[in-house]
């Protein structure tokens, strides 16, 4: 028998011919099944599973949305395109309509008695039907992509749509759910390497999918300036001609620009700009003489060090072409909020430095958006509402709180999806440390530092700085699979949080993530689903 050879002689053969070939690879043990349910990342703050038969979806089920109202409208047509089938996107039908639901539907409703708040939603999948009921637009949309998450990973893929043969299951289920902070960001720095308005889109897209809210599009540094500014239009055809490591760089022009908000808007995402200043601003400077204390433009940069760039603070023009920036910017902006850095100024003494921050903010107050800087703004007076993102594990952020700023968590050692996840990550950096998935996911904002809570966080943010980030697919694994993680710690309660049940849940989003083509990488401690 078969056993018995294994143990007697095989075996000595199998140990004889391992010793001198290559060890076999350690058999892992395969995923315990997962139930539907247990692949929704973030997870939601209540899931009630029924015990009935799951709801069927297919290509003749109709999605029905009330009231007619555009936005709803447009939320439909989002499940509907994930869920329609090749032949055309309108199927499965959009209908917005009031009377009754028929049977079989999934119906989109907004509605004021919900009372699920700004991003809340309930999702109740029953046999004969599936309802998403939310206040507002944000929270059926993110109702939407609760169930996008419990439809089989196959739905993503292009090429292949539910069809009279594909129908599939949903299980029945009760889900009530909502945020536990406003702000769930990511970063991209598009100065160091210039990445495309289809990049963004494409990251815009993954991030929609995790609930996330919030772009910060890092704008300026020193290798590059990339957004056009109608008035200074140098800071873009010379500033925005290079990148790190001497690449042709690019820009935005003010049309690409409009293009990514809207895009971001109809994800629910709102894009925060950033303009870095005083520091990281060689790209201005090499671009206009006039903005340097002694009138000379250096050189276009494309190294990587920080630190020796700073506007003229004693100079009218430099406060005339930040007026400029932050007039043409704030009308480009629908969302409150300007970011206007403020990190690592090296060549100003503090009372220079406080006093620029001050005019700086007073002249994004006057056209009428919100500060937010890195946490050395918290040195100068920080006006009402102006908000202090903490990136600097060594600094506590509690001095920007105790002016009464609130924060957006983004500790480097957490939350800096370009470090390294391990010392063998080709990509990325580690002055912060190694970041593996456990490190990104086991710590929770309101207990990072003594002395704050949830009420002087306004959320959390994952900042991909790109020194070394050149290309999407090296933002796809550098954010993958960390920015899942991220997400869910701005979503989901701490009490329904375990490091343990999220790593399941994350090994579960493997098939989507090859569906949608992302170039994640594998973690060996997660076990990943086939
Ligand atoms: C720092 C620095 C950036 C770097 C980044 C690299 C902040 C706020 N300023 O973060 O210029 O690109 O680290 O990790």
């Amino acid at each position: 028998m078969k056993s018995s050879r294994v143990g007697g002689l095989g075996l000595l053969v199998a140990l004889a011919a391992s010793s001198c070939a290559r060890p076999a690879p350690i058999a892992r043990p395969a995923p315990p099944p997962l139930d539907a349910m247990h692949r929704v990342i973030p997870i939601p703050v209540s899931v009630v599973a029924s015990t009935g038969n799951s709801f069927v979806v297919g290509p003749a089920t109709a999605i029905v949305v009330t009231p007619d109202e555009a936005e709803a409208i447009e939320i439909g047509r989002f499940l509907s395109d994930l869920i329609g089938t090749a032949a055309g996107p309108e199927t499965p039908q959009v209908v917005g309509g009031e009377g009754t639901i028929p049977e079989g539907s999934i119906h989109l409703t907004l509605d004021a008695a919900a009372a699920t708040g700004d991003e809340g939603y309930e999702l109740e999948i029953a046999p004969n039907g599936v309802v998403i009921a939310a206040e507002q637009p944000a929270g059926l949309f993110y109702g939407v992509q609760t169930l996008r998450q419990l439809l089989p990973p196959f739905v993503e893929y292009d090429a292949v749509r539910l069809d009279a043969a594909r129908s599939v299951g949903v299980p029945a289920v009760t889900i009530v759910d909502g945020p536990r902070f406003a702000w769930r960001g990511s970063m991209l720095d598009v100065a160091r390497h210039f990445h495309s308005v289809d990049d963004v889109k494409r990251y815009l897209d993954l991030m929609a999918l995790y609930k996330m809210n919030r772009l910060h599009l890092h704008l300026a540094d020193d290798q590059g300036w990339r957004l056009e500014i109608a008035s200074w239009p140098n800071l873009t055809t010379h500033g925005g001609s290079t990148e790190v490591g001497g690449g042709p760089g690019g820009y935005y022009t003010r049309a690409d620009y409009a293009d990514i908000v809207e895009y971001a808007r109809r994800r629910f995402i709102t894009i925060v700009p950033e303009i870095d200043m005083p520091g990281h601003t060689n790209a201005a400077l090499a671009s206009y003489a006039e903005l340097n204390c002694d009138g000379v433009a250096p050189p276009l940069y494309t190294g990587t060090n920080v630190g020796f760039s700073t506007l003229c603070v004693d100079k009218d023009v430099t406060y005339r072409f930040i007026d400029d920036v932050v007039r043409e910017l704030a009308t480009l902006t629908p969302g409150d909020y300007i970011h206007i850095g403020g990190d690592e100024v090296e060549r100003l003494s503090e009372a220079e430095y406080a006093a620029f921050i001050e005019r700086a903010q007073a002249i994004v107050l006057r056209h009428g958006k919100q500060v937010i800087g890195w946490d050395e703004i918290a040195h100068a007076q920080l006006a009402p509402g102006t908000v202090v993102q903490h990136w600097r594990p060594r600094e506590s952020p509690v001095p920007a709180i105790a002016q009464g700023a609130k924060i957006i968590a983004s500790s480097a050692d957490r939350t800096y999806l370009d470090m390294k996840y391990t010392p063998q990550t080709p990509l990325g950096l580690s002055w912060a440390g190694f970041i593996d998935v456990r490190t990104a996911y086991a710590w929770d904002p309101a207990t990072l530092y003594d002395g704050i809570d949830d009420s002087s966080i306004l959320g959390v943010e994952a900042p991909i700085w790109s020194e070394t980030i050149a290309h999407l697919s090296d933002i796809e694994r550098m954010a993958f699979p960390r920015l899942p993680a991220i997400a869910e710690i701005a979503w989901s309660p701490e009490d329904r949080r375990s490091y343990d049940d999220f790593s399941r849940r994350l090994g579960a989003q493997a098939p989507r993530w090859s569906a949608l083509g992302v170039n994640y990488y594998r973690a060996p401690e997660i076990l990943w689903e086939r």
